[in-house]
This record gives C-alpha cells, structure tokens and sequence, in this order.
C-alpha cells in the first residue's frame, strides 16, 4: 500500500478523550505525528506535535472550525452506548451529518467513521453475517451508527469523499467475556484498520468489520482482509479470561441470541422469535 506523507498531512481525531481516543491516540500518534485532537473536553497529556481543538459536535459552527484546513478525519466523536433520544439526536446524528457536511466544505478528501456492531445487532449469533445485510439495529444508538454509514455512503457517492465505515465491536486489551470473544478489537488492529481508511488507494465507500482474529466471530471480514488488514489479536488466547467473566454475568434470555447481547434485551417488549432472523 503506498503510504502517504503523514508528516505533512492535517488529519483531525473527534472523540479524542474518549475511551477508545484514549487507548488508540499513543499507537495512532507513532504513524501520524500531529495530529490534531477535537473533543468537548481537551484530552490529558497533549504529546508534543498534537494539537486539540474544542468542538461540540450538535454545533456546526463548531465543527467547521474543527476540520478546517484538514486533510482527512477519524471520527470517533458522539455517544457511545444506549441513551436517551435527545442525547443521541445531537450527538450522533445532527453531530454526523455536521461532521460529513463540515468535511465536505473544507475539502476533506477521507474520512474514517467509527460505527458499531449495533448497527446489525439484531443478527442472530448463529448467522455469519457480511457488511452487504440490512442493517438490523438493536438499539437508538444503533439506528444512529446505521445513519452515520447512510451518510457517509451520500458524501462519497455524491461528493467523490473517500468514507470507510468501521462496524467496531468491542476493543480493549482482551475481551470481556463470552459475546466478545466473537467481536473483540485489539487496539493496535484498530489502528490498522484506521490506516487502510486514512491510506488505500482503493477506497471509495467500504464497510468494515472492527473485530481482531477471532475464532467465533459472527462477521465475514473479508474485504478488510483484501485491503491489506492482517489483524493481530487471537480472542481464543483469552477464552479462559474471558468465560471466568461470564460466569460472574447472568443469563439474559434476549441478549444471548443475538448479536447485540444486551443493547437488544434494553426495552425489549417482542417475542424472541419474532425479533431479527
Ligand atoms: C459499542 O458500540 C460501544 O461503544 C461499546 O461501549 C460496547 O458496548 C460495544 O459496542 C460492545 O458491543 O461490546
């Protein structure tokens, strides 16, 4: 893959202090210098070559300030689990679309979106799903990573904008119990991912799944594989970790069929099996 010269380009990262921004910004900071850090809050420990911006994603103004002069942009601003409607109306969806339109005015050519495998996570967990199904979301936060994808595939139809879309699962240093055994993210394959999406000369609209070498995994990752993903963690190296965990959780009658795990039995008032075949 022809790598660009990172030094010289203005990338911007929304969501920088937050727990993902947190984990990735050291391993992101050794591929791209200076980057230019955006969240509400300024994130601890500013390496030097980083800069932070300010910007609340509901206001557009805000927002353009943020992306002016950019290159691409990481954005993994916004809520990040289930919530209140008005939270993730302003957050994630009246703050995706000002994000994408602000990008498209400052002539970004790439932009990396941090969906959710809550867009799709009423999937069963006994279907092996790829990135061309319905989406099938499990929850208002879901619904909202389904629109960031729906506006991110307009602005790179419509606009020529280079989008890749990634259906994270769940990352962190090993997962957390059985359900992310099949959906786990190391943080470093995170960062391979973001790489191909900010780099690959191909890309004009892609779906991926953020999910690591997993042997239960629910996901066809393929096309990242195709791009040049080689994903380094192995959730079965952390099958006895995670299933001690498990067993401290109890059974949800919902959540345990579906890929969602417990964003799907959040206010659940169907029938299973009328729920996401
Ligand atoms: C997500 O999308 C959330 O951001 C994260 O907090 C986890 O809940 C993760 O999904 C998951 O499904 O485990």
């Amino acid at each position: 893959m022809a790598v660009a010269d990172n030094n010289a380009r203005r990338i911007v990262f929304t969501g920088a202090a937050g727990g993902i921004g947190t984990m990735i910004r050291p391993l992101l900071a050794k591929a791209y210098p200076g980057l230019i850090l955006s969240d509400k809050v300024e994130p601890q420990n500013l390496r030097p070559g980083e800069t932070f911006v300010a910007a609340d994603l509901a206001k557009p103004e805000e927002v353009a300030a943020a992306v002016e002069g950019a290159d691409a942009v990481i954005h993994l601003g916004g809520y990040s689990v289930e919530g209140p409607w008005d939270a993730i109306l302003q957050s994630n969806i009246v703050g995706c679309y000002n994000l994408f339109e602000a990008a498209r005015q400052a002539g970004v050519k790439r932009v990396v979106f941090a969906s959710s495998n809550h867009a799709v996570g009423f999937y069963p967990r006994k279907r092996r799903i790829g990135t061309d199904v319905t989406v099938r979301p499990d929850s208002r936060y879901g619904v909202s990573k389904a629109f960031g994808e729906a506006v991110g595939a307009l602005y790179a139809d419509k606009h020529g904008m280079s989008v890749t879309c990634l259906r994270i699962g769940n990352v962190g240093p090993r997962p957390l119990d059985v359900r992310r055994l099949a959906i786990w993210l190391l943080p470093e394959d995170l960062v391979q991912l973001i790489q191909i999406g900010l780099e690959h000369p191909d890309i004009r609209f892609e779906i991926l799944y953020g999910a690591s070498d997993n042997a239960t995994a629910w996901w066809d990752n393929s096309r990242a594989r195709q791009l040049g993903y080689r994903p380094t963690g192995k959730s079965k190296d952390h099958r006895a970790h995670a299933e001690a965990e498990q067993a401290k959780i109890g059974p949800d009658a919902v959540g345990d069929l579906f890929q969602g795990g417990s964003f799907c039995s959040l206010e659940f008032t169907n029938k299973v099996e009328r729920a996401g075949p």
